[in-house]
């Protein structure tokens, strides 16, 4: 084990690691170790050795183009399954570490680096001292339980659609530094942030972020094994608030959201600014007689209110789903901060197509609906899709990363035909399955081989379902259990549902056509 940094040394280690806050600051022969090489470890060991810096990679198992692109660019690797401290690491000893966002906070390398005194730092606060490289864009955050990517893919689609060059990033899939570094540069960043991103983040100094606009769009259980609490994960999502400042924008629905707001340190003038579905009081964007509707950037907004789009117009594109009105809402919000005018957010929106895997309209055959909501991935995100819906086949199931699914269940058994119950934490499920619905028809998927898992719960769900029922794969739990990841799960959910219906299908929508979910009646 290194010994400990002197006070002297540590003094020294602070000073130089505060003065980086420019691409063209001296990063020269820092010795910096990067922890994990996936999309983020690539992208920091690939910016670390363009500055300079003197870079050795952890990681457990290693893509051979990845590797080879390492030694090219002159960085080192250490091939090491990190459930120690690696003797490299130690005889390296590393001024700075920048984590992936997958370690959790009490990895061994962590505890090591924290021991230590070796200052740990994620990507994200990395791409922000860097962001100068081309031009200082603005940043927008965006974080939340669910709807981070669609808000931020909206968001970003109304900036572009007023002639700025924005581009979507985060952990939607794309590092911040892929965009931070791309030569033709940016005005506008709309930056997707998971809460294990926002754990590593500074509220204060020079690595702490100074957003444009922030959104927290809804709290509820979800990483709770990753963050030890729902207080520790509340905690890193308020993180996004912190200096912001223009908008501070917050769920009416969700009063978590609006503390956060409140406890939040924002720059002088910034405004909070409130979304939902209710009617909007001055400074917010809601809802009013089937209207979306802006009241918060308009000078005469005590008294009127500017239309962005109408819940008709959503409808016909499959945007009418109440949470996907939200996340409207909140991505026009962040967009009108940023002086989008709303006649350029209404022909946007016209254009605009959700992601597969999101409440994806899969084929209607016998009267039955078939419809993938794969990317439901918490029971958050699957009780606002079971709202969607009258009568419902439930699939559900995976891994439950620690969450609790006794109320959702309890909340949704009575629309419930059957339940369909896959992935390896299911005894939890079935457990409240038989507390809170003794005789609902429950199926138990037990194959764990990914190949016949979904064609085993299409062949139970066409076994049950009648007309006039949708079939609801909207699993409440993460699919790495049993697949690769959501889209996986998703794809082979279609391919099983195409298999079983054969020609019997009486039409299949385009990518997200309309799935037909109640519209969110406006109250005036
Ligand atoms: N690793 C370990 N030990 C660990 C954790 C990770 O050895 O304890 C290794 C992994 O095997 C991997 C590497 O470290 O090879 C890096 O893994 P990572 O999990 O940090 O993932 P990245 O490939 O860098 O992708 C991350 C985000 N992943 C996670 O936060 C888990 C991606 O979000 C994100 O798109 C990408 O950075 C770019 O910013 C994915 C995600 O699932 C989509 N996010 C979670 C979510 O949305 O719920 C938070």
């Amino acid at each position: 084990m290194a010994a400990e940094l002197s006070t002297t040394d540590a003094a020294a280690a602070a000073a130089r690691l505060d003065s980086l806050t420019s691409w063209n600051a001296d990063w020269g022969g820092l010795r910096v170790a990067v922890l994990g090489l996936g999309v983020t470890g690539f992208a920091v060991a690939d910016t670390l050795t363009e500055l300079g810096a003197d870079v050795l990679v952890l990681a457990p198992e290693v893509d051979d183009d990845r590797a080879r692109i390492l030694e090219v660019i002159g960085a080192r690797l250490v091939r090491h399954p990190l459930d120690s401290v690696p003797a490299e690491l130690t005889e390296f000893g590393p001024e700075l570490m920048i984590a992936s966002p997958g370690f959790h906070p009490d990895h061994p390398v962590l505890e090591w680096a924290a021991t230590t005194g070796v200052a740990v730092w994620g990507d994200i606060e990395l791409a922000w001292r860097v962001r100068d490289k081309v031009d200082a864009a603005d940043w927008i955050l965006v974080t939340g339980t669910n709807g981070k990517t669609t808000t931020v893919q909206l968001a970003a689609t109304f900036l572009a659609a007023n002639g700025l060059r924005a581009a979507p990033c985060g952990n939607i899939g794309v590092p911040v530094l892929h965009a931070v570094r791309d030569p033709g540069g940016f005005d506008v960043l709309v930056v997707e942030l998971s809460s294990f991103q926002l754990h590593h983040l500074p509220k204060t100094g020079p690595g702490a972020l100074h957003p444009w606009a922030s959104v927290v769009l809804n709290v509820a259980d979800d990483h709770i094994d990753w963050h030890g609490s729902l207080d520790a994960y509340r905690a890193a999502k308020a993180t996004v608030y912190e200096n912001t400042k223009v908008a501070c924008v917050y769920n009416r629905a969700d009063e978590a959201t609006m503390h956060m707001v409140e406890e939040a340190e924002v720059e002088e003038g910034a405004r909070a600014i409130g979304f939902g579905l209710d009617v909007p009081g001055p400074s917010d964007f809601g809802v009013v007689e089937g209207i979306l509707c802006d009241r918060a950037f308009l000078d005469e907004r005590r008294t009127a209110a500017l239309e962005i789009i109408t819940l008709g117009e959503l409808e016909p594109h499959g945007l009418a789903a109440p949470h996907i009105v939200q996340n409207i809402l909140a991505a026009a919000a962040l967009a009108r901060s940023y002086g989008v005018p709303v006649g350029v957010i209404h022909d946007a929106l016209g254009d605009f197509r959700l992601d597969e895997h999101r409440i994806q309209l899969v084929a209607v055959a016998g009267g039955i609906r078939w419809i993938d909501d794969s990317k439901a991935t918490n029971p958050h995100a699957a009780e606002a899709s079971l709202r969607a819906f009258g009568r419902v086949v439930w699939i559900v199931g995976g891994l439950l990363k620690g969450v609790d699914a006794d109320a959702l269940v309890a909340a949704h058994v009575d629309r419930l035909r059957a339940a369909i119950v896959i992935g390896v934490d299911r005894a939890a499920l079935v457990a409240a399955f038989g507390r809170h619905a003794p005789d609902l028809p429950l199926f138990e998927v037990v194959a764990d081989d990914t190949e016949t898992v979904m064609p085993d719960a299409v062949a139970l769900a066409a076994a049950v379902a009648e007309s006039g029922d949708t079939v609801l794969l909207a699993p409440a739990a993460a699919s790495m259990d049993q697949f690769a990841d959501y889209a996986d799960r998703g794809r082979r959910f279609h391919e099983a549902v195409r298999a079983r219906l054969g020609g019997e299908a009486d039409g299949e929508s385009a990518p997200n056509g309309p799935a037909g979910p109640a519209a969110p009646n406006a109250e005036v």
